[in-house]
C-alpha cells in the first residue's frame, strides 16, 4: 500500500486530495495545525477512530514553520509521496503578514525538502509543490504557460517563487522526483470564505434570502481562469505518477471577471444584476427576479465597492495555457465554469436556508453585514 503525506490537509485541496488518494487505496497521512477551535470540518467525514485496526487516514499535529516536527513525521511515515499544499494562501493577507507568509510558504517548502534529504529518502519519496499562477503576477505573455517569465506581485507570490525554485533546485541537485504544479485559481463549495468566489456565492445566497443587505467587493475588473478544485487535485496525483518529474500549468484556458462571477451566481438563483457607475462608485442593482422563493426586489442595490479590498499591488489578469498537461498527462478539466458556479451557489443557498431556519428559531444571532 502506498503512503502519502499531505500538508494543508484541512484546506480545500487537502480535503479533496485526501478523498481521492483514499479512493485509490493509499494510506493517507495529513499534517494539521493545532488551533483553539476545531479546524477539521472539511475532512471530518474521512476521520477514522484511532483504535480501529487497518486505519488508512491518520492526522499528525505539525506546522510548516517547525523543522523538528516535519523531520519527525517524515521519519515516522517514510511516505512514497508528499503533497505540499500547506500555506498561508491568501494574497491580500500576505501584505499584512509578509514574514509569516514567507516562513510557511517559502521556508516551509525548503524544510520539507531538507527533511527528505536528511532522512535519506531522496530516491524513495516523490514531492509535489503547490505552485501558483500568482507567480506570473504582472503578466509577461498571454496566455501563460510553463515557459512564461514570472513577475510576482505580492509577498505570497514572492514566497511561492522561492518554493517553486527550491523544488526545481532539489530535483536538479539531488535527482529527487520533485515537481511544481502551477495551478490557476480553483474553487469549490468548500473554498475558504474570504476568497472572492466563495465570498460572492455566500453573500448572494444570503442576500437572496434576506439575511444580508449588501456585498462589498474590491477590484471587480480582475480577470481569472477559474476551475474546479476536484478536477485539479486529480492532476496533482497524476504529476507524481510519471516516469520523469516535470512542472505543469493547470488551467481551463478560459477567463472571466469578478463582476461576471457575481452576475452568473445571481442568475443561477433566478435574479439579474446590472452594474452602473465607475471605480469606487460602481453599484450592482437587481433588475429582475424570476424565482418567487427570493426575498430581493428589482431596484435593490446589492453590490458595492469597498476600497479596503483593493490590494497594494494587483494581479489584473490571469489566463492559463494547459496544453502541456493535456498532451503529456492527458489531463483535461471536466467541470465547466458554469457548472462550478452552479455547484458553489447551490451549496451556499442550502447553507443560507439552514442559517435562516436557525435564526428564525432564535438559536443564534448573526451579524450578516460583517
Ligand atoms: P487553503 O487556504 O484552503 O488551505 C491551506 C492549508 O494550509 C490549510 O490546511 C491550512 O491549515 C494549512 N496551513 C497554513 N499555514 C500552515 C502552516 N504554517 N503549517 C502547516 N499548515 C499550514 O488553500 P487551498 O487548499 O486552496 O490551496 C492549497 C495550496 O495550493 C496552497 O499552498 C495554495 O497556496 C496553493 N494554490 C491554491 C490555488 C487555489 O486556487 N486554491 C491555486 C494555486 C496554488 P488551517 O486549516 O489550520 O488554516
Ligand atoms: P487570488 O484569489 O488572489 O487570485 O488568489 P482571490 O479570490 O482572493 O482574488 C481574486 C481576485 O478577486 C479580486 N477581488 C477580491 N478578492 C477577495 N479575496 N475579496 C474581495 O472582496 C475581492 N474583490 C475583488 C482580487 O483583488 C483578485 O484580483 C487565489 C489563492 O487561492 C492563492 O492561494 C492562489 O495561489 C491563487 O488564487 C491562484
Amino acid at each position: 500500500m502506498k503512503k502519502a503525506l499531505i500538508t494543508g490537509v484541512t484546506g480545500q485541496d487537502g480535503a479533496y486530495l485526501a478523498e481521492l488518494l483514499l479512493e485509490k487505496g493509499y494510506e493517507v497521512h495529513g499534517i494539521k495545525r493545532r488551533a483553539s477551535l476545531f479546524n477539521t470540518d472539511r475532512i471530518d467525514h474521512l476521520y477514522q477512530d484511532p483504535h480501529e485496526s487497518n486505519r488508512r487516514f491518520v492526522l499528525h499535529y505539525g506546522d510548516l514553520t517547525d523543522s523538528t516536527n516535519l523531520i519527525r513525521i517524515v521519519q515516522q511515515i517514510e511516505p512514497d509521496e508528499i503533497y505540499n499544499l500547506g500555506a498561508q494562501s491568501h494574497v491580500a493577507v500576505s501584505f499584512d503578514s509578509p514574514e509569516y507568509t514567507a516562513n510557511g510558504d517559502a521556508l516551509g517548502t525548503l524544510r520539507l525538502l531538507e527533511a527528505i534529504r536528511i532522512l535519506g529518502l531522496t530516491d524513495k519519496t516523490k514531492f509535489y509543490q503547490a505552485s501558483t499562477s500568482e507567480l506570473y503576477g504582472l503578466v509577461q505573455e498571454i496566455p501563460q504557460k510553463e515557459t512564461t517569465p514570472f513577475y510576482p506581485r505580492s509577498p505570497y507570490a514572492v514566497a511561492k517563487l522561492y518554493g517553486y525554485w527550491i523544488t526545481v533546485n532539489y530535483r536538479e541537485s539531488y535527482g529527487m522526483y520533485a515537481c511544481n504544479g502551477i495551478l490557476f485559481n480553483h474553487e469549490s463549495p468548500i473554498r475558504g470564505e474570504t476568497f472572492v468566489t466563495r465570498k460572492i456565492t455566500r453573500a448572494i445566497a444570503r442576500i437572496a434570502l434576506g439575511l444580508q443587505d449588501k456585498l462589498h467587493l474590491g477590484n471587480m475588473d480582475a480577470l481569472r481562469d477559474w476551475g474546479h478544485a476536484k478536477d485539479y487535485v486529480e492532476m496533482q496525483w497524476m504529476m507524481l505518477q510519471q516516469d520523469t518529474p516535470e512542472d505543469f500549468v493547470i488551467a481551463t484556458g478560459e477567463q472571466h471577471s469578478v463582476r461576471e462571477f457575481v452576475q452568473r451566481s445571481a442568475a443561477e438563483l433566478g435574479m439579474e444584476i446590472e452594474f452602473s457607475g465607475e471605480g469606487v462608485n460602481e453599484i450592482g442593482t437587481v433588475t429582475a427576479v424570476t424565482n418567487p422563493e427570493l426575498k430581493v426586489k428589482p431596484g435593490q442595490q446589492i453590490v458595492g465597492v469597498d476600497p479596503r479590498y483593493f490590494r497594494p499591488a494587483e494581479v489584473e489578469t490571469l489566463l492559463g495555457d494547459p496544453t502541456k498537461a493535456k498532451e503529456k498527462l492527458g489531463w483535461v478539466p471536466k467541470i465547466s465554469f458554469e457548472e462550478l458556479v452552479k455547484d458553489m451557489i447551490t451549496s451556499d443557498f442550502e447553507h443560507a436556508k439552514r442559517d435562516r431556519l436557525v435564526t428564525e428559531a432564535g438559536y443564534r444571532a448573526f451579524d450578516y453585514n460583517e
